[in-house]
């Protein structure tokens, strides 16, 4: 009778300490932990230097570049955006679209946009997360915005670049709504030494 009363609760409390478990995982599963790798899906590529250059080409039409003003303007519904973390011509703490640094960029809602992440960093993981979080932004205190606006918008961080292979993924998402948005590093410290731009949903 003892013995069987010891095994009861044993099998009780395996089973508690499951469901704990699988609950624990679950919670985790969700957004707050993948950008930083958890359940994230992307797949990472790695390019080489010629296949970098094709693709962060600027496209003849459907695309506006104002140098000036730090604006790129995407037209269309459906939008590439090739990005590049630690551009040549910007700090490594800063990301590249067509030649300019942390350019704001302007979208339309409705739209399918695809961005493309490069990591021309040789010595620092870069990822990127599209979310309404705005500046200022704290070293420690990236976690508190870093939370996709819009469902898929997040890479979660690539590793440096390593023998002319460059790390690379892409994020999809619909900009489902209008506002102005941020596109941030989520790699501690980074966006708040300025590893960030605006991205702007036009209604
Ligand atoms: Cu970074």
């Amino acid at each position: 009778m003892a013995k069987r009363g010891v095994i009861g609760i044993l099998v009780v409390g395996l089973i508690l300490v499951g469901i704990g478990v699988g609950g624990i995982l679950f919670a985790f599963s969700g957004k707050i932990m993948s950008p930083f790798g958890f359940n994230s899906g992307n797949t990472v590529l790695s390019l080489n230097a010629t296949e970098v250059r094709n693709l962060v080409l600027p496209p003849a039409t459907a695309v506006k570049i104002d140098k000036y003003a730090n604006t790129i303007e995407f037209y269309g519904s459906n939008i590439v955006i090739p990005v590049v973390a630690s551009p040549e011509n910007g700090s490594m703490y800063s990301f590249g679209v067509y030649g300019l640094v942390n350019p704001t960029i302007i979208v339309r809602k409705d739209a399918q946009v695809r961005v493309q992440l490069i990591n021309l960093d040789d010595d620092m993981y870069h990822g990127i997360v599209v979310t309404s979080g705005a500046p200022p932004y704290f070293y420690m205190g990236t976690m508190m915005f870093d939370r996709p606006a819009f469902s898929g918008s997040y890479i979660p961080p690539l590793a440096e670049e390593k023998e002319g292979k460059f790390p690379s993924s892409s994020m999809t998402f619909a900009t489902s709504i209008s506002g102005t948005f941020y596109y941030i590093c989520q790699v501690m410290g980074h966006a708040s030494k300025g590893m960030y731009g605006k991205f702007i949903v036009l209604s």
